[in-house]
């Protein structure tokens, strides 16, 4: 599949795009090794199950599950990411949730030369006021003075504008399980009115880095030594790409080998005891 050049520009322009049913067939395979994974972190974060109170995050997530996997093989997941950013397109950490509650604004990146998106699969149906994502179209382009001023002021938006953030004027991206939104990392985004067991998982992925810059891509893998991993991908991930698949992961394993050594240091930061 390929994008056609008005959802190209689309996207370009807005900064996200949705694609409704994209992937209803595979809906129910899809949801039961999102519960597949979780059930061997005993259902939740750190072993234990996901009461509600607070998110639990498996990182990396559909690495953990041979058939998640495929979705990267997948014509229409692939047609969505090479037309967007290009053939050589890296694939980049997953991470799957049980969101709780609301999502305050913010972005996942800000990135001005390198293109990040991410591909978000909500699992449940979701409405504007039961926590489904919002965005506020154009907010991922640096350098635009609508941009750079909402990156400044958002997060104060209800002492500077008298406004809230469930009040922010913004995109509504309402889903049904099948549905897939796509979003520039740079684009602003939230979610309100949730419940403590909203089921949702990511794909991260990004423009191949030039060589001169590939330092920058280690800087950003340094992120997922805060879930203590040795590599950036999962093995299964890794284990089961045949030479299409490779071509996606294979700037990344390059660059990766600095992590064991920081998730090994963040691991013993949190044995230590509180000094004070
Ligand atoms: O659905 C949500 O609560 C927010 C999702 C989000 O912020 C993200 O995936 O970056």
């Amino acid at each position: 599949m390929q994008l056609t050049t008005q959802q190209i520009a689309f996207f370009q322009t807005h900064g996200f795009i949705a694609f409704p049913g994209l992937l209803k067939d595979r809906i129910e395979e899809i949801i039961r090794e999102f519960h597949a994974i979780f059930k061997t972190r005993g259902g939740g974060h750190d072993g234990l199950p996901h009461d509600g109170s607070k998110r639990s995050c498996i990182v990396p997530f559909l690495d953990q599950s041979a058939v998640l996997c495929t979705l990267l093989d997948d014509p229409r997941i692939h047609g969505i990411a090479a037309s967007l950013l290009g053939d050589d397109f890296n694939y980049m950490p997953s991470d799957g949730n049980f969101y709780s509650g609301d999502t305050g604004w913010h972005s996942d990146g800000w990135h001005r030369e390198t293109m990040h998106l991410k591909i978000a699969f909500y699992l449940d149906p979701l409405t504007r006021d039961t926590g489904c994502l919002r965005v506020i179209p154009g907010s991922h382009r640096i350098g635009d003075k609508f941009a750079d001023d909402l990156q400044a002021q958002l997060s104060k938006s209800g002492k500077l504008w008298n406004v809230e953030g469930r009040d922010v004027p913004a995109i509504a991206l309402e889903t049904n399980p099948g549905d897939i939104l796509v979003f520039n990392h740079n684009t602003k985004h939230a979610a309100f009115g949730g419940s403590g067991y909203r089921r949702m998982f990511t794909m991260n992925l990004c423009q191949r880095y030039p060589e001169a810059r590939v330092q920058e891509l280690r800087d950003y893998l340094n992120g997922v030594s805060r879930f203590w991993v040795e590599r950036a991908y999962g093995e299964i991930m890794m284990n089961t790409a045949g030479p299409d698949r490779f071509r996606h992961l294979e700037q990344v394993m390059a660059n990766d080998g600095h992590i064991a050594e920081l998730s090994r240091k963040a691991r013993e930061a949190m044995a230590e005891p509180s000094r004070g």
